[in-house]
């Protein structure tokens, strides 16, 4: 590896861990480089480094790669002497103006180096200008053939970057580039990717894509039937509108490759490393959220809509037997629903659109079981787009339930052909609603119901197929919490061991599931966070005899405080009326409810504190204690490697009186803390005031009143080493009981 001055990493926030075992640690800044990101693999298998160019040395190695050009590539040429190496580790990919014509370079390693399947990765620093774009993408030749999808060969767009702020896009292209032409890809955003050093990755496998920046998932996809094929790689630069303008360019600009690296999966344990808990603690510590888990945990409280014929028969389980003449909600108006919701604090909600009862509150073209036949709207309604729509004009986004069991279809039992119908409500569902955010699969099964087996892997591929950037609960993304009381664990880890078995192989109910016993081997560990559903009635369906039944604001409270406050992300269900509307008991007490959190969260009285760490990682002022009270969640205090207790004093400068404190780990970089403590200053000694497990996205804790001008945070425990991004004191005001 090289000298890491030239390493300097701008920002905190993003940066590359790792999980394998090639050479050191970083964290960002200035480090001595990384011990690299490799994807997680199945139980018995690891990585082997089947081929590199470091770009060392003074030429670019020919043996390696075709150095193109010159011919008119786009608006500009790609000519041979803008892809050279800077003598100091990397290749240059160069754009200027040469006399009238804009010129740069590119090369492949087509006929020097073409391979299936694998991690391909390459580090990299972008150009400033506008006007033309990098890129580092897998080509061949079969990409023209039509007829098997992309299955002989797809252009694999590991990374493109048209613009200069922090969006990228990664992109899949079949079946040639005529009128056969496919594709699929997303586009999104990374904090500071315009900055500093990042890596952009593709785990390839015979059934899937899995691309990532940063070690961090960022897409996952079979589209185009997954490329069987061996591939190139290229890296380029181009000239194009696409780019922006090339006239308004200050040139030469400059593309830097540091690496470009591909390992193979082979069979065989990783290599022992001395001490084996160690590296269970460091893999652990390494494994972090895709970019939906973000977005998704970024929600915090969202709401659930449980409403089928059970409004009308006053059933829980609907028996699939119920006539749709019965589904008659006269004043039905999902604008309240996303208005309530949206007065709540929610930032998303999930209609069950199909429970149960098979009732289908879309007009389904595949089953006459829905609001198609019902006296709603004259059987003209859908309640999946009224829904849609509500929520985009709220700013809400979208999440949809798709009961696995149906108790109506009569298909059900019948595996081959109940799964086709499933997926073709599913596909429904997610071509014409617009973007879903959360897809919802439900694993609840009658003990009388027909045998059959879901297609789960078919139903994943689906949602990743059509909606890349929805996460999947109970499935690859977001696990239940494992009750339905609306508590998550009092140390409610986001890191877990799959071994290599399906996602429903984690047992939910489980009282621990992210201990470093829990995780026992460490093999194929996954980011798998716990999202905690409840009712805020008895009932996920409305029965008018739960109208006083609706839970108190302290009841609300303190599930807020055990799911939110327990690094979990909360689902509040709010069932509709037969009126279609959310009854105005559930209304009012939700109004309490926000009402009583912004009395509490409404002032931080620790922000902008004087705050001292005990340890900074490397004395470098980018992860010094005050990034904690700066209000930026993407920047972050933490310490060197393995010292994974230390202490951080918050000066509150003056008397402030709190029950109520908040502890924000910075995920992006994994989940760590493991014990803490807090402490007040009373004059002469520190006293503690209340004490914890993890963190994760965020901890609450409540306790009796403190005053005091300063309190010191006591990591104990962590693994590899803290980190914190966010610190809150807070007061609550007494809640009134029985309220
Ligand atoms: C359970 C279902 O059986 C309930 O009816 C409800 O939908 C709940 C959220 O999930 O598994």
């Amino acid at each position: 590896m090289k000298s890491s001055s030239r390493h300097q990493t701008v920002c905190a926030g993003i940066i590359a861990l790792c999980l394998g075992a090639v050479s050191a640690a970083v964290f960002g800044a200035g480090q001595n480089v990384a011990r690299e990101f490799l994807p997680p693999l199945p139980e018995g298998k690891s990585w082997k480094l089947a081929w590199t160019d470091e770009f060392e040395g003074s030429t670019v190695d020919q043996s390696k790669w075709e150095v193109l050009g010159d011919w008119k590539r786009r608006d500009g040429y790609w000519v041979k002497d803008d892809a050279y190496l800077d003598g100091k580790g990397n290749l240059i990919l160069r754009t200027k103006k040469d006399g009238d014509r804009y010129t740069c370079g590119a090369v492949r390693t087509r006929g020097r180096f073409e391979h299936r399947y694998g991690y391909w990765v390459c580090r990299c620093e972008f150009p400033k200008q506008p006007g033309h774009w990098p890129a580092f993408w897998l080509q061949a030749d079969g990409v023209g053939k039509v007829g098997d999808a992309g299955r002989d060969g797809t252009e694999i767009d590991i990374m493109e970057k048209p613009w200069r702020d922090d969006r990228t896009t990664q992109n899949l292209h079949w079946d040639g580039y005529g009128k056969e032409h496919r594709s699929s890809g997303l586009q999104f955003s990374v904090p500071e990717l315009n900055e500093g050093w990042h890596t952009f990755g593709l785990y390839w496998t015979p059934e899937e894509y899995v691309f990532y920046v940063d070690g961090v998932e960022s897409w996952r996809t079979r589209a185009g039937g997954v490329s069987q094929v061996p591939q190139f790689a290229k890296l380029t630069e181009e000239i194009g509108k696409w780019g922006g303008d090339i006239a308004q360019a200050t040139l030469p600009d400059y593309f830097t490759v540091d690496y470009v690296r591909v390992y193979d999966i082979v069979e065989g344990t990783k290599p022992p490393e001395g001490d084996p808990k160690k590296a269970l603690v460091w893999q652990a510590a390494n494994v972090r959220p895709s970019l939906r888990q973000l977005a998704w945990q970024d929600l915090q409280f969202i709401g659930f809509i449980h409403y089928t014929v059970n409004a009308f028969t006053d059933k829980e389980w609907g028996e699939g037997t119920e006539s749709p003449s019965i589904f008659n909600p006269t004043q039905l108006d999902t604008r309240q629903w996303a208005r309530v919701c949206k007065d709540a604090g929610m930032k998303m909600i999930i209609l069950t659109a199909k429970h149960h009862d098979g009732f289908c509150l879309w007009p389904s073209k595949y089953t006459e079981h829905s609001v198609k036949n019902s006296p709603y709207k004259g059987g003209k309604g859908d309640i999946v787009g009224e829904l849609a729509q509500a929520c985009r004009e709220a700013g809400l986004k979208l999440g949809l339930y798709l009961s696995p069991w149906d108790r109506h279809e009569p298909t059900y039992g019948d595996t081959e052909a109940y799964n086709r119908y499933y997926k073709s409500q599913l596909r429904e569902l997610l071509t014409n609603y617009g973007e879903i955010t959360e897809v919802w699969f439900d694993g609840a099964k009658g003990p009388n119901a027909k045998n059959m087996e879901y297609d789960w892997n078919g139903y994943y591929a689906l949602v990743h197929e059509l909606q890349p950037k929805a996460v999947i609960f109970n499935g690859p993304d977001i696990r239940w919490v494992g009750n339905e009381r609306g508590y998550a664990r009092e140390s409610e880890w986001s890191v877990m061991n799959r071994n290599d078995q399906p996602f429903d192989f984690i047992k939910a109910t489980a009282k621990d599931l992210g201990s470093l016993e829990a995780l026992g081997t460490g093999n194929h560990l996954i980011w798998y966070p716990a999202e905690t559903d409840v009712s805020i009635r008895p009932g996920w369906f409305y029965h008018a005899k739960e109208d006083d039944k609706v839970k108190s604001v302290e009841r609300l409270l303190d599930i807020y405080f055990s799911s939110v406050g327990y690094n979990s992300v909360l689902l509040l269900n709010l069932p509709p009326d037969r009126r279609g509307l959310i009854h105005e008991n559930d209304v009012q007490r939700l109004r309490e409810f926000r009402n009583a959190l912004n009395a509490i969260f409404d002032e931080n009285l620790a922000s902008g504190a004087n705050a001292k760490a005990s340890s900074v990682r490397d004395n470098n002022p980018a992860f010094a204690a005050d990034k904690i009270t700066d209000g930026n969640k993407e920047t972050y205090w933490t310490t060197d490697d393995w010292t994974a207790s230390a202490d951080v004093e918050f000066d509150l400068g003056g008397d402030r009186t709190f029950n109520v404190a908040e502890l924000v780990e910075h995920i992006r970089t994994g989940q760590r803390i493991s014990a803490f403590v807090l402490e007040a200053w009373d004059g002469g000694n520190w006293k503690e005031f209340a004490r914890g497990t993890t963190v994760g996205y965020k901890r609450l804790l409540r306790f009796n009143e403190v005053t005091a001008s300063k309190v010191r945070l006591r990591v104990l425990d962590s693994r590899v080493c803290p980190t914190l991004s966010g610190f809150g004191l807070y007061h609550a005001p007494a809640i009134a009981k029985g309220s």
